[in-house]
């Protein structure tokens, strides 16, 4: 996309230790992105390395025209969150209202609170999910599933889980950027309620290894990717690159998993040396039994319209 403006607002302090990530990672450099930290109070600072930072704690004219200020010029706007935040819960709402008056296009990188978790952060994640209906694609993982990447180790805290959470979204943002960059419209990455998987390889066949290597994602539901409505995928190498070995990688996505409804992207990124990434973008299909391992998910499920 030509022109674009994108503002990436971590909220509450997992938001802003994940956009700090992403900052430190370089993340949106080529766009000049912006990044933005909303929480409830000065404490946030301790937590973050953006400039821009908006505190909820403030009278609610002086938090409005923070917002507005902080969006200024924006044409997408990319939301990171645990969902169990208060400070999400309160921003959300005022955020999404500011991103449609300004005609932004949003989106969601965010984890549900872990069930470990107490009732207000879920009560918190369920109210983020309703005013995040309105979102154009809401990418939305279970804290459980992140469990899924540590499975080698006995035992985790809920710390080194969200800085495996941190690390995801940093690459999911990451990629959902570079698409982004290179589509005429936004509308292609329109998603409603998504998922997203990635994954690299090196070698002779690495463009079909890295697809394979993203259905390996440890978050991916394949058969929910096998049922999806719509699917983006993105494969990318370096300058050596050939384009064309990425149609034994096509061959094999339309032959093992779903031959239907697929947006292919074969390019080069001059920064990636000697491997291919492959990320992998689509519309999660509806819930096929009402017995659901995560309600709140399931209930979201249905209300878009991509
Ligand atoms: N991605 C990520 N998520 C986190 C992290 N720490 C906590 N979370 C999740 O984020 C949710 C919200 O917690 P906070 O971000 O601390 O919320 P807050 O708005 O700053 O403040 P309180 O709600 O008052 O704690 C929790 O329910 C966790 O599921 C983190 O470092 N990274
Ligand atoms: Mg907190």
């Amino acid at each position: 996309m030509k022109n674009l403006n994108v503002k990436v607002v971590g909220l509450g302090e997992g938001g802003a230790r994940a956009v700090s990530r992403m900052m430190n990672s370089h993340v949106g450099d080529k766009i000049s992105a912006g990044f933005v930290a909303v929480g409830n109070d000065e404490n946030l600072l301790l937590t973050t390395a953006t400039k821009t930072n908006i505190f909820l704690n403030r009278d609610a004219v002086t938090v409005q025209k923070n917002i507005s200020d902080a969006l200024d010029g924006a044409n997408f706007v990319v939301f990171v969150a645990g969902l169990g935040s208060t400070a999400a819960a309160r921003a959300i709402p005022l955020i999404m209202s500011h991103a449609h008056k300004i005609k932004a296009r949003t989106v969601a990188f965010v984890n549900l609170p872990s069930k470990l978790e107490n009732h207000s952060r879920h009560e918190n994640a369920a109210h983020c999910l309703s005013d995040l209906a309105k979102a154009d694609s809401v990418f939305a993982v279970p804290a459980e599933k992140f469990f899924l990447f540590r499975l080698n180790r006995k035992e985790i805290s809920l710390k080194d889980l969200f800085a495996v959470a941190d690390e995801i979204f940093c690459n999911g943002v990451k990629n959902f950027l570079d698409a982004l960059t290179g589509e005429k419209t936004s509308d292609t990455l329109k998603f409603g309620d998504a998922a997203f998987c990635y994954g690299e390889a090196e070698g002779i066949d690495s463009a079909v290894d890295a697809v394979k290597a993203a259905l390996k994602f440890p978050a991916l539901d394949v058969d929910e990717l096998k049922r999806a409505s719509k699917i983006f995928i993105r494969v990318t190498g370096g300058e050596l690159f050939f384009k064309t070995t990425a149609d034994a990688a096509k061959k094999f996505f339309h032959d093992e998993i779903t031959d239907t409804k697929v947006i292919w992207r074969v390019d080069k990124d001059a920064e990636i040396v000697n491997k291919v990434c492959a990320s992998i973008m689509f519309t999660r299909p509806p819930a096929v039994n009402a017995k659901s391992t995560f309600p709140l998910l399931k209930n979201f499920l249905g209300r878009f319209q991509p």
